[in-house]
Formats: C-alpha cells, sequence, structure tokens
C-alpha cells in the first residue's frame, strides 16, 4: 500500500515527506494506521548519527488504529485503538523474567533498520528505504508491527497523545518507579527535565519521594516540575557546582539520581551528589567514549551503585496500563508537556523543540 512518511535521508538535512509503498502485513506483523506519534531525542541521535544508513523512516512512540493483522496474530483485532513501544522477542532469557528490555535481540529488533531477516518494509519505488525502526517506524500515515509492540488504549484515553508512553515517559516514570525503586521517603536528583526529567519527577511523587530536586536550565521547565511535585529546582546557570547546590539541600547527599542528559560534565559531578549506598541511574545518551561516571575507590567505599537503564525497565504490558491509571487520577498529566503539530511540519516542529520553545513534540496526523 502507498503510505506518506517522513524519511530522513542524512545529516543536518531535513525530513523529506514522500509517498512511499509498505508491504502487506506478513503473519507476525500488524498494520496500523498511524494517528499521533512522539518526537523522541532518539529519533534526532540516529537522524544525525546516521547509525541506520539513511534513506530511513524513524519514529518510535505512535499510536493508532489496527487495520490489517497477519494470520497468527490474537493479541489484537482490526478497530482496536493500541499504543506502539519497543519490540522483544518474547522468549528469550531476559524477556522470560520480565526484562523485555534488555531482550537478548533488543538492537536486532528494534535498531538495524530492517527486518532480522535482512528485509526492508518500505520502499520508493525500487529503492528500499530503511524502517522496522523500534519494531514500528511511526513517522509514518501507517507502521507495521508486531504483537509484542501494541498495548491496547481505552477509549477514555486521548489516542493520539498516547504514543510518548511507549517511549520517553515509561523511561522517565518508569525508571524511577521501577528500574531505581525509589521507596517512599527517600530523595532523588533528576538532572535534565525534558520529558524525560519531567517524566522522572511525576514518578517520584507517585513513589512518595520527601525530596525531589530537579536540574534545569530552562526556567518554563522548572516551574513545571515544581507543578508536578519537585521540592526544590536548580538552575545550573545560577549554581554551576552541582556538588555544592545538592549538598545545601541535602548534607549527606541524595539517595537516588537519574541523569537525562548525557552530558559527560554532569554524568562526571553526579556521583559527588550520591549519599552512602546512593544509586545512580543514567538513560540520557552521552557521547561515544564517555567514560563510566564515579571514582571506582569511592563508588566502593560508600557502596555506590551505577545503573543502566532502558525504557525504564518496562514490561509494557503491565506498565502502560499503570501509567494511564495514573494519569486518570492526575498524577501523570503528561499531556501537559506536549504540544502537537500537523505531521508535514515535523521539521518546524523539532526546530521549535530544539530551541526549547516545547518540551514534547507530538505530530499528528490529521493534524
Ligand atoms: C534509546 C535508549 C538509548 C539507546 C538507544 C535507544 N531508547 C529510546 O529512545
Ligand atoms: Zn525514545
Amino acid at each position: 500500500m502507498d503510505i506518506l512518511a517522513a524519511v530522513a535521508t542524512g545529516a543536518g538535512k531535513p525530513f523529506e515527506l514522500r509517498t512511499l509503498t509498505l508491504e502487506d502485513p506478513r503473519e507476525d506483523e500488524v498494520l496500523v494506521r498511524i494517528v499521533g506519534v512522539g518526537v523522541c531525542h532518539t529519533d534526532i541521535v540516529f537522524k544525525e548519527s546516521q547509525a541506520i544508513p539513511p534513506p530511513v523512516v524513524l519514529g518510535h512512540e505512535g499510536s493508532g488504529i489496527v487495520e490489517k493483522i497477519g494470520a497468527k496474530v490474537t493479541k489484537v483485532a482490526v478497530g482496536d485503538r493500541v499504543a506502539l513501544t519497543f519490540r522483544s522477542c518474547g522468549h528469550c532469557s531476559r524477556c522470560d523474567r520480565g526484562d523485555a528490555a534488555y531482550c537478548e535481540t533488543m538492537p536486532l529488533l528494534n535498531y538495524i533498520g530492517m527486518r532480522p531477516d535482512g528485509s526492508k518494509t518500505l520502499h520508493d519505488g525500487d529503492q528500499p528505504i530503511a524502517g522496522s525502526f523500534f519494531g514500528q517506524s511511526s513517522f509514518g500515515s501507517h507502521a507495521l508491527t508486531y504483537e509484542r509492540n501494541l498495548v491496547k488504549v481505552p477509549d477514555d484515553l486521548p489516542l493520539e497523545l498516547i504514543g510518548p508512553l511507549g517511549c520517553g515517559i515509561q523511561t522517565g516514570a518508569g525508571g524511577v518507579m521501577r528500574s531505581l525503586a525509589c521507596e517512599a521517603g527517600s530523595s532523588l536528583l533528576i538532572t535534565g527535565g525534558g520529558p524525560v526529567g519531567l517524566s522522572a519527577v511525576m514518578g517520584g511523587k507517585i513513589q512518595g519521594c520527601s525530596t525531589i530536586i530537579l536540574v534545569e536550565p530552562h526556567a518554563e521547565r522548572r516551574a513545571l516540575a515544581l507543578e508536578f511535585g519537585a521540592t526544590h529546582v536548580i538552575d545550573p546557570a545560577e549554581a554551576p557546582d552541582l556538588v555544592s547546590a545538592v549538598r545545601a539541600i541535602l548534607p549527606k547527599g541524595v539517595d537516588y539520581a537519574f541523569d537525562t542528559t548525557g552530558v559527560p560534565a554532569v554524568l562526571a559531578a553526579v556521583p559527588g551528589t550520591l549519599a552512602s549506598k546512593g544509586v545512580f541511574g543514567i538513560v540520557g545518551i552521552s557521547p561515544p567514549g564517555t567514560p563510566t561516571p564515579g571514582d571506582l575507590n569511592t563508588v566502593m567505599t560508600f557502596g555506590h551503585t551505577i545503573k543502566g537503564i532502558i525504557e525504564g525497565d518496562s514490561d509494557p504490558d503491565t506498565f502502560l496500563p499503570q501509567l494511564m491509571e495514573h494519569w486518570r487520577r492526575g498524577e501523570l498529566p503528561f499531556d501537559r508537556m506536549i504540544r502537537t503539530y500537523p505531521f508535514a511540519q515535523i521539521n518546524e516542529a523539532i526546530a521549535a523543540q530544539h530551541r526549547g520553545e516545547c518540551i514534547k513534540v507530538v505530530l499528528l496526523m490529521d493534524g
């Protein structure tokens, strides 16, 4: 079938809107008509790094309506409203124990730009176009995806805004609620107040953290963080020494820290803010070659843990419905971070996000 897609053609170049052909679903595949799709920083990293050689259709925070299913698909039916998340195999040692985000075949299923058998789902005339990004490539009017990517969306939730639950929001909220599992009364430092950091703030509030400190240069994001449950905000321009700024609030340091920036200087400073037995969770993508933060003898002496986190250790089938319930109760007002743009304005939307004018972009197909 013909679809409209935003094609990444190279570093520094705008996305190009093109009509492509998308294959019919195979027996284990699901065709979804995309209604909305969030833009995650990872989409930009893949576009600019050309980690998947262009031309490629990115996008991994889609939501929409099931249009066609393969013969072996039973989890969803035509007409279902669905959120799309990352792909996992469902039968390896990690999936078996509920660690889908660390699926043994995660790279193959999510990051290589084609099906694991090497075939490509998208073409521009005779030219194959890379796709299958996160098992979806949802920067398009339609996406081919898989049962394990899909979570049904009840009618009372805004389907067009729900895509970011499948990556950025589950990464931030899940990072704090599942990966760090911050206990009630604990203290939490979050560096970076983008969509992931602000979701972490909401996750910290849900967990009952008694101190939630957010470090973020944009004033509007700091203000939103205070509304979402942060107890303290730090403007790095005013307080460039992170360790003294945090220890002025908590002299013994924080129980948990969570970096969403990937900025090497920030990563290097955070271990100095940790209390004994402190745990430092990392979700920000840093430049290749960035060393693991912390001095090894200090890590050992104070019993620190440095922890890499993917997708907030989410088990999407159970965690996304929990996040939806938190939204219903007003505990996860993620929609307040979102600004919508028509899909055709993808380049303008990303430029506005880059300038810090909006926090989370969601592109609407009928926008
Ligand atoms: C990312 C996390 C860092 C590695 C690449 C994928 N996940 C979501 O955006
Ligand atoms: Zn993402």
